[in-house]
Parts: structure tokens; sequence; C-alpha cells
């Protein structure tokens, strides 16, 4: 029976953010002489005391390979491993632990499902769908496997606002589309997807479907078998996790019938030189010794989430990207990237003859982090006809007064540059 580590709560209403930030140590901090305002998430989030901690555990007691040793240190390390994995599961709603694999993040969980899944079944003049928002993780990938293949990349369009073109994307599925690979949210225009919808119609024509949730996992509920997706990949650093660590989750009857990624230890089950048998999943797909204090520390970090509960999580972000669209929209000068309907807390824009960059640099000067640039998803700045964007994006700690702070520099340095 599965059970979910996110209870039901009443969103904002009691959400305590001066608690929770409290468990992150390094925002007690001052930059530039300036209280730290971190609203640069979207790239990477900061970690909870719980995962330090979990992760100095693991290197203070617990640390040895894992699946290897018979000694006490190889198992206690193995069944914390095995316990994230199945902290992950849960997080997702797989049906099984085999259908979680560990990867260094959703960039290589990609590349895995594209040269395994991809390259064993896809062929000359197969297409693959994609979007106009994805990052260059979910473009890079497929564009290789094409060359390796013969397989052609088609692309959904997006209308001003940063929605997929629905329409478009039902005329671009066809009998030739063997798979479709979307992102869950944008990371460069904080779009969240239609997925059902985009699932259910690759589905009536029996075409898989890849999520790209690296951006999706930290702000969303997600569950991968009400969402019947057939491929899920997140990284665990914008999780509130350590970088290194990533998931792909896959239907098992799909990942079975793929071939290994990479070859090593861990993915046989017996070798001659002769012949080699693999090994069952999901140790298949994780050749090599993985990133063990990592993976532990991804299952704190999923510990962590449930303690607040990911629906209070979402409802305290919408209320910061609400405000700070509102507040956003007082500049004249100010011009947001990215107005989907259903938006996560991203908050991407320009202003008017100051370049991002000259953004970012001057609001670190005030002690506020946000990303300026093309946010790996250099498509997305050609359709706006930008070269980049500053990005302030929102996580579980911020707060209103942090968005007041990040309207403030930016109102400081529209005086500055005239
Ligand atoms: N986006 C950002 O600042 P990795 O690097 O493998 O952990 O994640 C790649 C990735 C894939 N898909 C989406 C939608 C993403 O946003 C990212 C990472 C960061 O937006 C770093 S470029």
């Amino acid at each position: 029976m599965s059970v979910s580590v996110f209870p039901k709560q009443a969103p904002t209403v009691g959400y305590d953010v001066e608690r929770y930030r409290a468990d992150f140590p390094i925002l007690q901090q001052a930059i530039n002489g300036h209280p730290l305002v971190y609203l640069d998430n979207a790239a990477s989030s900061q970690k909870p005391k719980a995962v330090i901690d979990a992760i100095s555990r693991v290197y203070l007691q617990d640390y040895a390979n894992v699946h290897r040793g018979v000694h006490t240190l190889s198992q206690r390390a193995t069944d914390q491993f095995e316990g994230a994995r199945e902290k992950a599961r849960r997080l997702l709603n797989a049906a099984k632990t085999e259908e979680i694999v560990f990867v260094r993040g959703a960039t290589e969980a990609i590349n895995l499902v594209a040269q395994s899944y991809g390259r064993s079944t896809l062929q000359a003049g197969d297409e693959i769908l994609i979007s106009a928002m994805e990052h260059h993780s979910n473009i890079v990938p497929w564009q290789m496997l094409c060359q390796q293949t013969g397989a052609v990349l088609k692309v959904i369009p997006i209308s001003h606002q940063g929605e997929l073109l629905l329409e478009r994307y039902a005329d671009l599925l066809s009998d030739r589309t063997k798979l479709v690979a979307v992102t869950h949210m944008s990371n460069a225009l904080g779009t969240i997807n239609p997925v059902e919808h985009i699932i259910r119609l690759a589905h009536e024509r029996g075409i898989p479907v890849l999520l790209d949730g690296a951006q999706a996992a930290p702000h969303l509920v997600v569950d991968v078998r009400a969402l019947d997706c057939d491929f899920y990949v997140l990284s665990g650093h914008k999780l509130y996790g350590p970088s290194g660590i990533g998931i792909l989750y896959g239907k098992e009857a799909l990942l079975k019938a793929m071939p290994p990624y990479q070859g090593g230890g861990d993915m046989i089950r017996m070798v001659s030189f002769e012949r080699t048998q693999y090994n069952t999943l999901p140790y298949k797909f994780e050749a090599g010794t993985p990133a063990i204090a990592d993976a532990i520390g991804l299952g704190a970090a999923i510990d962590y989430l449930g303690t607040i509960g990911l629906e209070a999580i979402a409802a305290h972000e919408n209320e910061l990207l609400a405000y700070a669209t509102q507040q956003a929209r007082t500049i004249p000068q100010l011009k947001i990237i990215g107005e989907a309907a259903h938006k996560g807390a991203i908050l991407s824009f320009t202003l008017d003859h100051i370049h991002p960059h000259d953004i970012g640099t001057l609001l670190d000067q005030v002690g506020i982090a946000v990303r300026a640039g093309h946010h790996c998803a250099m498509p997305v700045m050609d359709f706006y006809g930008v070269p980049a964007t500053a990005r302030a994006s929102f996580a579980l700690y911020n707060t209103l007064e942090e968005v007041d702070a990040l309207i403030n520099g930016i109102k400081q340095l529209i005086e500055v540059f005239g």
C-alpha cells in the first residue's frame, strides 16, 4: 500500500515561514552588508540542517560502499541508501522501488532515456516531440539521438504568454511520433504545463511521455501513477537535497525492456569474458559506486518536505509569486517574460536599457541573489527576442518582505541607471 509523505493541510494559514527559515543555516548571513535574500532557487535551493546533518552522519558513523560488503558499515549504508529510494518512491507515488533509478540529476536521467530507450527503439524518420520552452537538458540529448538514429526533432510552439499551443501539439502528433518529452514546469518562464492533457493525447496514440520535473518537483505534488507518465526526471539539488543526485522514474515494463546505459560494477549479475548477465531493476541502470551520502541526503530532504507538506509550500510560494507579479507590474520599465495562467514560483523579467547581468550584479550588492542569463533555455530567449532575463525564483523559506526587498532593489537600480 502506498502512503503519501505529504499530509494535506491548510495552506498559508499557520505557515510558519520564520520557523522554516531557521532550519536553513546559510540564510542567516549578510551579503555585502545586507541580509541575504536568496531568490535563485530554480538554479539550486538551499539545504536544511536536517539534510546537512544526515550527510555528515553518514560520513561520521555509517559510511561504506553499498551492496557489496557483509560488514556492519556496508549494511548500514546500504539500508539507508535503499531507504532513500523508498522515500523517493513515496514522493512520486511510484508503484515500486524498482522504478526508481538514482542518477546524477535530471540531465543524466534524460540522457539515459535517450541513449537507452531512444537508441534501442527509434529509427530513421521517427519523430521526437519536445516543446519550445525546454531546458537544454531536454533538447540536446534528443538532438544527439536524432544524429545517431536519423530520427527527427519536432517542437510544440508556445504563445507569447508562455503557454504551449495545444492545438498545434495535437496536430504534431502522428504515427511517426515515438516519444513526447516536455517540461512539467518551465525554468525560464515558470509555466506549469497541462501534462495530464499532453499525456492523454500521446497515450491515445500509444506514444510514451517523459516529463522533465526538475522545476516542478520542489513545488508540486507529483503522482506518477495518477499522471500515468512513462518517465519522470528530477534533480535532488533543487529539492533542498544535495547536488550530484537525482531520480529517474520509469514504468517497470519500459525499464525492463531497455538496455543498460553504462556498464560496470553493480549493474551485473554475472560476468565472464564471453557473456554478461545484467542485474535486475533498478541496479541495471546504476553502474559503479553511486552517490551514497547524497542519496541519503536526498532522502532526508524528502522527509523534511514531508514535515511541512508540499501543498502548503506551493500555497505559500503562490502567494509570493502573486505579490511579486503585482508589484513588478507597477514598474513601467519592467517587462515580465512568461505570463502563463498557470505558473510556478518564477518571475523572469527584463528592464528597459539595463542588461540582465547588470541587474544581477547590482542586486547582489544589496544582498539579493537572482539569476541572470539565458537559463539554459536559449530557444526561449530567441522566441522573446532577448539575450537573457533576470530571474527571481521563490522557495519555501522566502518571505513577502524579501519580495519587497527585490522590488525596492529593482527601483533603486532603475534610478542609478537613470
Ligand atoms: N535548471 C536553472 O537555473 P540538472 O542541471 O541536471 O540538475 O538540471 C537540468 C534541468 C533540467 N530541466 C529543467 C527544467 C531545469 O530547470 C534544469 C536546471 C537550472 O534553471 C540550472 S541551468
